[in-house]
């Protein structure tokens, strides 16, 4: 196991001031909510969700929207830091939440996992417990970006071995920033089969509300275990999903023939609710609203925005949105609709296929319903724009620009090409995915950081599977275009920051010549972004924070199949700043081999989630 008291106790010291990360060089704040009022000890309330510790002796400014939550964050004692703990326990076992029973991995024998709720600024500490049977497991924290804890994220084969069955690993880490995420499994088809669950940090908001609903994840469902989808997959290209679980439910119909149970959120008439929407998805991309309510959008992934108004939400695998709406409408039962836009390769879901179809539900209920068994009648008031893509406009809370010195070269310094092949690593023909002509291909029992601390990182940056980009320089930008040659959109997730998206556009090849359309001004960040069909996604990423970081797609057969790159940031620094050490990093993969030498379930593709 990693971790003792003594690292947790180093830890806790080596963080008594505030903020840990060298800040991106940014204008003042925009005073969003420089003026409130009755601000007090613990000030978060309905009242005032602005605020989250108000200014004091020994903490001057205070803790509020306002923070750059990137670089600062509550982070001693006597700024009620706290240590939450948990204990995530992986097992098989048969559940049956669309009706029909289906043998799954699962974390504490349920499904989504339990909630890991904190405190902005708290340090969790969470072991997690492999009690599984032929199988390894490796928990990753998504969109927490590890400040100086890379050896904490979670990834087999790049900043750890995998947890052999019979083994626990602890994960201790600081929750610096606030909002939605969730965690899941990076081994194999873990998490499509269910190793997954719901993050929450409490923190400010840019906008009121009276009560939070919690965290609200959306997954397609399969009748073939991940294995069998993601072999389906490869061969012959994404198979269909036969629904999607709301919050870990739903139902096969409407009416009194459908199996299983929608979710039924119970809300009370002129009250104000946060919800907080997540993608948890293997292979699809939604349309989200909830009928007659219209959504403030105050945070995307774990990045504050100014509220941003909408009834229909994209969301890309592993977004997060936290929406607020009021229950302003007439006391009723409302359908919440999730729909697959149709014929743009957002997905293929048995639920949805299209006009006409009906969609994937939950329930909101007002709670004097005059029929409150009854299903639904409610309408969509508006349609969609049919579109793969990111919704567009909105603003970051928290202003930062990104220095435009950007001189594009087209070449591996500055441009992905990614590319659409039909061979795998051992030769078949097959789907596949390149990145400047390389699949990314790990090696569960070798981790990148192994090499770092063995002092051989060029052996692990020579190795072609390993598709390494090393950012040397400390707290500059470094600009990435990824050029999409074909008609599958991808969203493009990073660890370790949220990056700055500069440009997306749809059937375009990007050249020098259009740098001067980037948004440098303020752009959007956060941790997922779509890669637009035959376009580009356009990144920026400020290097301050050293570490081993994954970027793939989170389609979760197109990782599979190749579709990633690590980032070397800092790599002489990496080692130095640890939170958590690699003290354990040779044991533990040293107790990974001796069981894997023992198995015969050995690692079929690249060795990053499926299968
Ligand atoms: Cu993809």
């Amino acid at each position: 196991m990693l971790g003792s008291n003594l690292l947790l106790a180093s830890l806790a010291l080596g963080l008594a001031s505030a903020g840990l990360l060298q800040e991106v060089p940014a204008k003042a704040s925009t005073g969003l909510l420089a003026k409130r009022a009755g601000e007090g000890p613990n000030c978060n309330g309905p009242n005032d969700r602005g605020c989250w510790r108000s200014p004091s002796p020994a903490e001057p400014t205070g803790f509020n929207i306002d923070t750059d939550s990137e670089t600062v964050w509550p982070s001693n004692v006597a700024q009620g830091q706290t240590t939450t703990t948990y204990t995530l326990t992986v097992a098989e076992k048969t559940l049956a939440p669309d009706g029909d029973g289906k043998l799954m991995q699962v974390i504490n024998g349920v499904y989504p996992g339990p909630v890991i709720e904190a405190n902005w600024g708290d340090v969790l500490v969470i072991d997690v417990v492999n009690n599984l049977t032929n199988n390894g497991t490796s928990m990753h924290w998504h969109g927490v970006i590890q400040a100086n804890s890379t050896t904490q994220d979670g990834v087999n084969g790049i900043t750890e071995c995998p947890i052999e069955p019979g083994a626990t690993r602890r994960y201790t880490f600081i929750a610096t920033q606030h909002g939605t995420s969730w965690y899941h499994s990076h081994y194999s088809g873990q998490y499509g089969d269910g190793v997954a669950g719901t993050i929450k940090i409490n923190g400010p908001a840019s906008m009121k509300y009276d009560e939070d609903l919690g965290t609200f994840p959306i997954t397609d469902w399969y009748t073939d275990n991940s294995y069998l989808a993601g072999f389906k997959s490869e061969q012959g290209g994404p198979p269909r999903a036969k629904g999607a679980l709301i919050n870990g439910k739903m139902k096969s119909a409407p009416g009194p023939n459908g199996k299983g149970a929608y979710e039924d959120v119970k809300i009370e008439k002129g009250k104000t609710y946060r919800l907080r929407l997540i993608n948890t998805s293997v292979d699809m991309m939604y349309k989200v609203s909830l009928d007659n309510h219209r959504f403030s959008v105050i945070a995307a992934d774990f990045v504050p925005i100014k509220p941003w108004n909408t009834t229909w939400l994209f969301m890309a695998i592993g977004q997060r949105y936290d929406v607020v709406f009021t229950a302003n409408q007439t006391s009723d039962r409302y359908w919440f609709r999730v729909e697959v836009p149709p014929g743009k390769l957002c997905g293929n879901n048995a639920m949805s296929l299209g006009a006409g179809q009906h969609s994937i539900f939950a329930i909101f209920s007002y709670l004097n319903a005059p029929k409150p068994n009854d299903e639904p009648t409610s309408k969509s008031q508006e349609t969609y724009t049919v579109e793969c893509a990111d919704e567009k406009g909105m603003i970051p809370v928290t202003e930062k620009n990104v220095t435009n010195i950007f001189d594009f070269k087209g070449d591996a310094t500055d441009k992905m090409n990614l590319v659409q092949g039909t061979r795998d690593k051992h030769g078949r023909r097959i789907n596949s995915w390149t990145i400047n002509d390389k699949e990314i291909d790990i090696q569960w029992e070798n981790p990148t950081l192994e090499y770092l601390l063995n002092n051989d990182l060029p052996t692990i940056q020579n190795r072609p599977g390993s598709n390494i980009y090393t950012l040397k320089e400390a707290n500059q930008f470094y600009y990435w275009v990824i050029q999409n040659t074909g008609a599958n959109p991808h969203p493009i997730h990073l660890h370790g920051h949220d990056f700055f998206i500069l440009g997306q556009q749809a059937d375009s090849t990007f050249t020098a010549a259009m740098t001067n359309t980037l948004q440098f001004t303020n752009p959007l960040r956060r941790d997922v972004a779509m890669l637009p069909p035959k376009g580009y996604l356009a990144i920026a990423i400020y290097t301050n924070n050293p570490g081993v970081w994954l970027m793939h797609c989170h389609i979760a057969w197109h990782v599979s199949q190749g579709l990633g790159v690590q980032f070397v940031e800092r790599p002489d620094e990496i080692l130095r700043d640890q939170h958590v050490g690699l003290e354990a990093m040779n044991s533990s993969c040293a107790a990974w081999d001796k069981w894997y030498a023992g198995t015969q379930f050995k690692q079929p593709d690249s060795g990053l989630r499926l299968f």
